[in-house]
């Protein structure tokens, strides 16, 4: 069968249907499918081969060449997110959580994933005056986008978390819930991702009696009650260095409300109900406090209750390379009315509760792009054929799914690790050393994991081959909407310097949790036998990381900015294969899950150690980067 003499693919498809038949095993069904579905998927890929039998004529006319994968039921197709729910929730808390996955799996594939098909086609436009000259600046939604926002609050994918049913599990029951709704809400995860941030924050605020009714509406079960929160961070100066780029001025009023002036340069899923936003409060005399220490937060609501615009004006949409289902738009803040919520000059570390929040959503996005794009390589790989067989029988070609199989497995761990953590916080349950720990996750596994859905989804991209260039495919939305992932909600540096800031707040006690609690999973772990070179090579991981860190002290500042990225690269993946390992000690682990922690700690996984010792870090180096950058260039200076 796999000989090239037998397989030709104009050989007669009898021929070949026969040897095809021949050559599976005793169980071909998908590892999740049921009997039915598996029944489903043979005749499917029979067609396939019959296809080849067909008069080349009929063929180019009436059949496709290359079938559609198909997707079904994401929930029931996620080993691993199946197995990790088995093992960490309370059985009573499975049971329940089980049931309403896979409803809601069901629900995703017939309904929402359509929905959200019809936001990426009708993309929002913006009509900034009305027939009659009016100007209305009036940003129109599809339907479908609507009816998101209703079926948001349907399947409670922001009360989930607040409602805490399942007490810290409901955080992570709502995470759940996210990943499995990403890939299909047509953008509609922004909105929810503010929306949980802006819920966060008001919660941490305790609530007050003035954000009860907002806090209400933006957790709200009720479609009709249900709101959307915007984040207005970024201005015309930029969106890194908030501090220094926020030129939105905020003026007291005798009602002690505040009004707002500035212009507003990205407002992601700018027809929210509400938003949270920074600005400076002017005094007196109409001066402000210029840096960080002179921003404040502001709550707001984008419409009076007529549904007129609260003194704001939209300028346009932005014209995207991707999240095109999604309107963002430029904003000009005349006169605003808000509410200040942080006290004075504490609106970054207010801000940063948001922040955190939709970070993590960023990291369920990325994961959800990953297992996206893989469900899809690997069900089309069992349907396309090339060479004169399937392609999921060219070892090559499931060499390459695996590899993203194996980093998407990693992210996903981390991802897990992270809402279990927030949800113990939440809960009061989580000691002093879990909320460091979550403190340095989050931006370890946000700049991590949006670097990695960059790669696999282009990787995965290509194995579809051209097609997976194709518009129609919907694949190429995919791609665009991933990219996005490593910029929004901070850059990798940007992250990658969040992480240092979490050092030095915590003088260095992020650190001793990071290695403690590394340290105690491997430990559990080291009697399981098979995963003996795996712990060791993350053990010698460890090893490089202080020795690093030990280095790194005696070193110049420099050093330490310059490490940034390598520095969270080793610590996401020192700690997610640390987390593979542990998945893969459990008594019912598979052999997969085995191999996935080995695999995961094949790479290099302590980067910084190893630049260390190239150098890469002194004062030096720096000045060659840049020489390297601007050779050629006129900023050289260098003339003939
Ligand atoms: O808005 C955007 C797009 C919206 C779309 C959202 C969709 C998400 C979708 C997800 C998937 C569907 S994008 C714009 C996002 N903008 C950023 O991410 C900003 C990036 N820049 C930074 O993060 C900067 O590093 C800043 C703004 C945090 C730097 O500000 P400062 O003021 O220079 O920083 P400081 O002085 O270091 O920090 C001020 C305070 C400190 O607390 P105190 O004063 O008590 O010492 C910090 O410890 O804020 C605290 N802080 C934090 N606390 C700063 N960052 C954090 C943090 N991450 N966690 C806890």
């Amino acid at each position: 069968w796999r000989s090239s003499a037998t397989c030709k693919p104009w050989q007669s498809g009898r021929v070949l249907l026969r040897l095809w038949e021949r050559c599976q095993p005793a169980s071909r069904k998908g590892i999740n499918a049921t009997a039915g579905q598996g029944q489903r998927v043979g005749t499917q890929e029979k067609q396939v081969l019959e296809d080849l039998e067909m008069p080349l004529a009929r063929r180019e006319t009436e059949t496709l060449f290359q079938e559609q994968p198909q997707t079904g039921n994401e929930y029931l197709e996620d080993a691993l997110l199946r197995s990790y729910l088995k093992t960490h929730l309370p059985p009573k808390v499975l049971e329940e959580v089980n049931q309403d996955l896979e409803r809601f799996g069901n629900r995703l594939l017939t309904k929402i994933k359509p929905l959200g098909w019809e936001c990426e086609l009708n993309p929002p436009v913006f009509r900034q005056y009305d027939a009659w000259g009016q100007r209305v600046d009036h940003i129109v939604t599809c339907s479908a986008w609507r009816r998101m926002k209703e079926i948001a609050a349907e399947e409670g994918l922001i009360a989930e978390a607040y409602e805490r049913k399942y007490s810290s599990w409901s955080r992570l029951h709502q995470a759940v819930k996210l990943y499995l709704f990403s890939s299909s809400s047509g953008g509609f995860n922004c909105p929810l991702a503010m929306t949980d941030g802006a819920a966060k924050v008001i919660e941490s605020l305790g609530v007050p009696g003035s954000l009860k009714n907002a806090f209400d509406h933006l957790t709200s079960r009720d479609p009709k009650k249900f709101w959307t929160s915007g984040q207005w961070m970024t201005e015309r100066r930029g969106g890194s260095d908030v501090a220094n780029g926020t030129e939105t001025v905020a003026r007291k009023q005798p009602d002690g409300m505040y009004r707002l002036y500035g212009f507003k340069w990205f407002t992601s899923a700018a027809d929210s109900d509400v938003t949270l936003t920074l600005a400076r409060v002017a005094d007196a005399e109409g001066q402000v406090k210029q840096g960080s220490s002179g921003l404040s937060l502001f709550f707001l609501k984008v419409r009076d209750e007529e549904g007129k615009l609260n003194s704001i004006q939209v300028q346009r949409l932005k014209d995207k390379l991707g999240t095109r289902q999604m309107a963002t738009a430029e904003l000009l803040l005349d006169g605003a009315k808000a509410e200040l919520i942080s006290a004075e000059g504490r609106g970054v570390a207010s801000i940063s509760n948001m922040l955190n929040i939709t970070r993590i959503h960023n990291v369920i996005s990325s994961v959800a792009s990953m297992r996206r794009m893989i469900s899809l390589s690997r069900e089309y790989a069992r349907r396309r054929v090339a060479f004169g067989k399937l392609l999921k029988d060219h070892p090559l070609h499931m060499q390459t799914i695996a590899r993203m199989e194996v980093q998407t497995r990693g992210a996903f761990l981390l991802l897990m690790e992270i809402v279990r953590l927030l949800g113990l916080v939440e809960t009061n349950m989580a000691s002093e050393q879990d909320e460091l720990l979550l403190r340095l996750l989050i931006p370890v596994a946000k700049l991590y994991t949006g670097k990695q859905a960059s790669a696999v989804v282009v990787e995965a991209m290509e194995s579809f081959g051209g097609q997976g260039y194709m518009e129609d495919t919907g694949l190429p939305v995919i791609v665009r909407d991933t990219l996005v992932l490593s910029i929004w909600e901070g850059t990798t540096n940007i992250l990658s310097l969040d992480v240092l800031r979490s050092l030095t707040k915590s003088q260095g006690q992020v650190m001793t949790v990071f290695f403690s609690t590394v340290q105690k999973k491997l430990e559990l772990a080291s009697s399981t036998a098979k995963l003996e070179h795996a712990v060791k090579q993350t053990r010698d991981a460890v090893s490089s990381l202080a020795q690093f860190m030990q280095a790194a002290g005696s070193k110049r500042a420099v050093t330490m900015v310059l490490a940034a990225r390598d520095f969270s690269y080793a610590l996401a993946r020192i700690y997610a294969g640390t987390l593979l390992i542990e998945h893969a000690a459990r008594p019912d682990a598979s052999s997969t899950d085995i191999a996935t922690a080995h695999r995961w700690c094949n790479q290099e996984l302590c980067p910084v150690a190893t630049e260390l010792e190239n150098s890469s870090y002194e004062a030096e180096e720096a000045l060659l980067d840049s020489a390297l950058v601007y050779e050629g260039s006129p900023a050289s200076g260098s003339r003939l």
